[in-house]
This record gives C-alpha cells, sequence and structure tokens, in this order.
C-alpha cells in the first residue's frame, strides 16, 4: 500500500484550506467560489475558526455586527453574482448560531447559496452543559444547531474531524447546484473544531465545479413548441431564473421575434428593459394593469425561473381563462412542475435558445401584440402620472421612488425588502438592467435591506447601491451601517419614515381591523390608538436621522420634495454611507392595479367592517383555480 501525503491541520483550518481552493465555472469563465468569511466569535468559534482565519489572511475575514445581518449580506452578495460566488459565515455557540437561522431560510427560499458555520456543544460532553447550551432531558445528541435542519439544503454536524472529507463535498456539490442551492449548515463543535488530524493533500488540491446548463427533453420541447403555435393569447411570466441563466438576452430576443407579451415577478424584474414594448412590468398582486389584464385572459403561461409564489398569481386568481395552461421552463423539476405544466426542466438561456429554433416564423396575431404594446404604454404613462404628483405636506411615496429610479445612475442597483416599498417599487420601477431592482421577495424579511445593500456593494462596488428601507425595518435592523464605514461599502440610504407600519396599516384597514398596531405612538389608557384615533395620538420620541448618524452615517435629513432630490444629488458626492431621511404620509398608497393577495378575514367578529370584508374576501376565494 502506497503511503498518502498527508497535512496535519486542526479541523478549522482543514476546512478553511479546503474552502480557499473551490472554484466554480460557467461557460468557461471560473472564479474562486468563496469571496471570503463573515463572522462574529464567541467561545463556540474563536480557537477553531477563529485561529485558522488568523492563520490565512488570504482567506479574508469580515467582522459583522449581528449574526443575522451577516447571513443576509452574504446571500446579497450570492443574488448579485448570479449565485456564483458567496461567502461563509462563522459564529458561536447557542445565540450567535440560532441568529442565522433566519438569514438561512431567507437564502434557501431566494435558493441564494451560502455556508453557515455554527459553533457548536462539545461532541466529548464531558463538560456539559457549555454557557449557552439548550439541554435535552431525552437526548444528548441535540443542540440548537438542529434548528437549521428544516432551513438548509444540506446539513451536517461535525463531530470527527474526518468526518470533513465526505462532508465538504456534499456541501459544495448542494452549493453550486443551480437546483439545489440554498443555506448549507456544517454545525461545529468546539472542541472538534481544535481537533487535528492528518489530512490527506487531496482535500486541498483546487477544485473547479462546473456549473451546468441543462437542457430539457427533446419530446417535451417539441410539444411545448407545439402548444405555443396553438395558443392565442400566450404570456411569459419572467421569474429570477431568467437573472441568474443570464437569459435577458435571448429573453428579448424571443419576445421581439414572437410578440409574446411579459410579465415580471418581483425576483424576476429587470429580465427585460422596462421601456421594451411588450414588457408590461409587474405581475400580480403587486402587478400593472397592463399585465394583470393580459394574465386573466392568457390562454397558456410560460414561467420562466419562478416558483409561482402567491405574489405571482394573485393567490391563484390572476389566470382565469377557463382553459388555460402552462409550460415551466426551471432548473428545478419542483418548480416545473407547478400547476402540472408541461415542465421543461433545464437552464432558462439554452432552453429558450432551443425552444426559439422550433418557433421558427411563428409570432403572436398582430391583434393581440398591438392590444399588449398599447398596455405598455398606458401603464408607463401611469407611471409618469404618479412620479409627477407633489403631494403636500408630507411627499408620496410614489413620487419619491419616481426621484430615486430618475436621479440614479443607469447602472444602479436598488435594494428592498419588507413593507409598502416592494409592491410600490414592483408597480413603480422602471427597471433598466437586469440588476436595477434588486429585491428579496421570497422571505421579505425586514432588516435584510441594509445588510443586504452592503453585501451587494461588496459584490458590486462600482455601482452606486441604492436601499430602500422603511422606518419599520430600520428599527428592526440597521447595525450593518458600521460594517459598511468599516469595510469602507459605500451604501445610499433611503429612509422612508412614515412612524410605522404603512404596508400592514393598509393591510389592517383593508380587513377591517383599523390599523391595529401598526402605528408608532405611545398606547393611550393601556389600549392601542388604531387609525380611527388619527392625528390625535402622543407620537414617539425616536430620531432615526440621529440614530443613523451616531453610527457613523453621513446624514441628509429632509422635509420636502426638493429636500429630497437636492439630497440624493448630494449622495452622490459623499465618501461614506449615507442616510437620506424623509417621512412620508401613512395614508397617501399606490392603487392595486386588478391584483388580489388571499390574506384570510376572521369569519367571526363583532365589527362590522370585518364582516364586510369577510364577504368580499370570500368572493376573491371563490375565484381561486387549482389547475388540474
Ligand atoms: C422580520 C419580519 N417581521 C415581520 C414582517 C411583517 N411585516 C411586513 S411589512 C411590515 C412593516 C414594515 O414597516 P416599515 O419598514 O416601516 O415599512 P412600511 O410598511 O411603513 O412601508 C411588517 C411588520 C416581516 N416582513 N418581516
Ligand atoms: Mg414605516
Amino acid at each position: 500500500m502506497t503511503e498518502r501525503a498527508t497535512q496535519r491541520l486542526t479541523m478549522a483550518q482543514a476546512l478553511l484550506a479546503f474552502l480557499k481552493n473551490q472554484y466554480v465555472e460557467r461557460d468557461g469563465q471560473e472564479q474562486p467560489f468563496f469571496a471570503g468569511c463573515f463572522g462574529i466569535f464567541g467561545h463556540g468559534n474563536i480557537a477553531g475558526i477563529g485561529q485558522a482565519l488568523q492563520q490565512m489572511p488570504e482567506f479574508r475575514y469580515y467582522q459583522a455586527r449581528n449574526e443575522q445581518a451577516m447571513v443576509h449580506s452574504a446571500a446579497a452578495y450570492a443574488k448579485t453574482k448570479n449565485r456564483l460566488q458567496t461567502f461563509a459565515c462563522t459564529s458561536s455557540v447557542g445565540p450567535g448560531a440560532t441568529n442565522m437561522v433566519t438569514g438561512a431560510a431567507l437564502a434557501t427560499i431566494n435558493r441564494l447559496p451560502v455556508l453557515l458555520l455554527p459553533g457548536d456543544i462539545f461532541a466529548r460532553r464531558n463538560v456539559a452543559p457549555v454557557l449557552q447550551q439548550l439541554e435535552s432531558e431525552h437526548t444528548q445528541d441535540i443542540s440548537v444547531n438542529d434548528c437549521f435542519k428544516p432551513v438548509s439544503r444540506y446539513w451536517d454536524r461535525i463531530t470527527r474531524p474526518e468526518q470533513l472529507l465526505t462532508a465538504l463535498p456534499e456541501a459544495m456539490r448542494v452549493l453550486t447546484s443551480p437546483s439545489e442551492t440554498g443555506a448549507v449548515t456544517l454545525a461545529l463543535p468546539e472542541d472538534v473544531q481544535t481537533e487535528a488530524y492528518a489530512y490527506p493533500e487531496a482535500l486541498f488540491d483546487k477544485r473547479v465545479w462546473h456549473i451546468p446548463r441543462n437542457r430539457p427533453d427533446r419530446s417535451a420541447l417539441e410539444q411545448a413548441a407545439t402548444w405555443i403555435r396553438n395558443s392565442k393569447r400566450p404570456l411569459i411570466v419572467a421569474g429570477g431564473g431568467v437573472i441568474y441563466a443570464e437569459a435577458t438576452d435571448i429573453l428579448q430576443q424571443m419576445v421581439e421575434q414572437t410578440g409574446i407579451p411579459v410579465g415580471e415577478t418581483m425576483a424576476g424584474k429587470g429580465s427585460l428593459h422596462y421601456a421594451s414594448p411588450l414588457n408590461l412590468g409587474a405581475i400580480g398582486a403587486t402587478g400593472t394593469f397592463a399585465a394583470n389584464r393580459v394574465a386573466k385572459e392568457a390562454d397558456l403561461v410560460i414561467g420562466i425561473g419562478t416558483r409561482y409564489s402567491d405574489f405571482t398569481t394573485s393567490s391563484k386568481t390572476a389566470f382565469q381563462h377557463p382553459e388555460v395552461r402552462f409550460i415551466n421552463i426551471n432548473v428545478a423539476g419542483f418548480d416545473a412542475a407547478k400547476h402540472l405544466a408541461l415542465p421543461l426542466v433545464g437552464d432558462a438561456r439554452v432552453t429558450l435558445e432551443e425552444l426559439l429554433a422550433l418557433l421558427a416564423g411563428y409570432s403572436v396575431e398582430a391583434d393581440y401584440r398591438a392590444q399588449a404594446e398599447q398596455l405598455h404604454s398606458e401603464w408607463d404613462s401611469e407611471v409618469e402620472r404618479t412620479y409627477a404628483i407633489r403631494h403636500t405636506p408630507l411627499p408620496s411615496q410614489g413620487e419619491l421612488i419616481g426621484a430615486v429610479n430618475e436621479l440614479s445612475a443607469s447602472d444602479a442597483i436598488m435594494v428592498c425588502a419588507a413593507g409598502s416599498l416592494p409592491g410600490d417599487l414592483h408597480k413603480l420601477w422602471r427597471a433598466r438592467h437586469p440588476k436595477n431592482y434588486s429585491l428579496e421577495y421570497g422571505y421579505s424579511c425586514m432588516g435584510y435591506e441594509i445588510a443586504g445593500g452592503l453585501g451587494i456593494k461588496m459584490a458590486a462596488p462600482e455601482r452606486d447601491v441604492y436601499v430602500m428601507v422603511g422606518d419599520g425595518s430600520y428599527l428592526m435592523m440597521n447595525s450593518e451601517i458600521v460594517t459598511s464605514i468599516q469595510e469602507h461599502y459605500k451604501i445610499i440610504l433611503v429612509l422612508l419614515d412614515n412612524a410605522g407600519f404603512k404596508s400592514i396599516g393598509a393591510l389592517s384597514r383593508s380587513l377591517g381591523q383599523d390599523g391595529f398596531g401598526t402605528r408608532y405612538v405611545y398606547p393611550r389608557n393601556d389600549a392601542w390608538p388604531t387609525d380611527a384615533a388619527g392625528m390625535d395620538v402622543q407620537t414617539l420620541p425616536v430620531d432615526l436621522a440621529a440614530n443613523a448618524r451616531s453610527l457613523g452615517a453621513h446624514v441628509l435629513a429632509c422635509k420636502t420634495y426638493e429636500d429630497f432630490v437636492a439630497a440624493l444629488k448630494t449622495a452622490q458626492t459623499t465618501d461614506r454611507t449615507t442616510v437620506i431621511s424623509i417621512q412620508n404620509d401613512r395614508y397617501v398608497g399606490i392603487p392595486n392595479y386588478e391584483g388580489w393577495w388571499d390574506v384570510p378575514v376572521a369569519e367571526v367578529s363583532e365589527q362590522p367592517s370585518v364582516q364586510e370584508a369577510r364577504a368580499e374576501w370570500a368572493t376573491m376565494r371563490a375565484q381561486e383555480r387549482d389547475f388540474l
């Protein structure tokens, strides 16, 4: 037997030495898969991963403020890099670890690769309970890190150093798989991280993971072409997969050649330039009247890279043609099969190339194309109208969105995640390139915005990054302003303060509940003032501009639309993270344009407003389709 070459390293050192040598390649372009490691140290990782990072400065360590935030930064980075590069994230045991669970869920829902390395309780157990250990009287084989199982696409616990030899290739397979990717969690007991093992040298060889562009089944493709040729009113629903697969050019070619109009999902917005005459804009609950009218009568829906969330389908009410059927192009068989579609399981770009070749000479009827183009231009006028509103004394959100859109460079990236902004932006933002509109709407996680903006800026330092964030999200997590200052990644933060939850306030009113629990005001007589209290409320003594300033940001506080425009121009010239704060009106909303979202209303209530809302809900609920 030949003796294999080995290297004696701690488990943590071996893990990082492996990660450093992992590369990916797509379309012949190769790059390292990991850009470094975010981390917050405690006893659960300082002597293991911490020591290894210290010893390996070429695998760059980034200090974060909050473990949840660092996972958001990593996910946003991966999103911007079309999932071809990401970060590892190291935490201590216990609270540091469980802080990452929300980030893991977000990454997995959005199909974004992140590698999570939570510290874990001692494998040798004799000193238990270690500080922060949650014990179980039924088993010693459990820790809080088991919480990562449902939110990870691959989960493992490394209880012996040599288990890395089998765990790491699996972790990489999942992280680099377009269909399986998401959070990968390797729980690392704090003692095992520091233990040495003679690792085979081959573990540290440079390894290049090919990212495939899989092609769908040929007969399914031919059938899809026949279905398209036979349809009268086909509609494309463009999802995030179009952008990740870099299929935007071929999509545009397909649209021009066939005349099939396009509605865009939250993740898919930017698939086509907003001015493209067959781009009907946002589809679904937060959609445009253009996309929603065409969806209603479509007899064939071609979903590309979409998971058909309830926002996209208006809770299954968007597609009302009695014979409507679906063709789904998706790397994941799971998504391709939704709505009992004809599944084209494959990469969006190569699938569209093959499909387009089969559609040579085909185009929709001229009337249909003209109708779609007409709707596109009517919608564009509606955006224009909304951008031009000058509401006083407090500006409207629509005009502020318009200002950011019009004053930002066309290659900038706008980031958002939760609140009333995503719906308004989905409708109103004029996306000028595939990365212009970066919404996290899979998990719609309040607190993602600033951390996400940082990750995006790290992925695209040459571009301006505009983080649009509500006061609620800002209060939930603004800590990464500090990291952005520390690492000299400048983000421009547009903070829209409406003293509470404008979005959930409006939702609450639509359910007959009068905004209960959604205003940032003092309780009165031990009760919550609803919207009925009007201005007769005591507001909170909170100064978010001062808060941002205290974290080291440059702050521009504005009152009027004119101040805001001036601040946007100034923000482009500052040397560090800049916060533009402005109050806006809780009650001036962007209308619903023929979309719907199923939020069930209480079946029993003493309030007539709730009873009415329930009756209205029941009529819409009846329109939900099964697609069998
Ligand atoms: C972590 C998290 N908690 C709760 C929610 C539910 N939620 C959605 S929007 C929202 C209010 C957001 O407030 P703000 O950021 O001020 O935005 P606004 O609605 O005022 O535009 C809440 C509580 C969420 N999306 N994420
Ligand atoms: Mg708010």
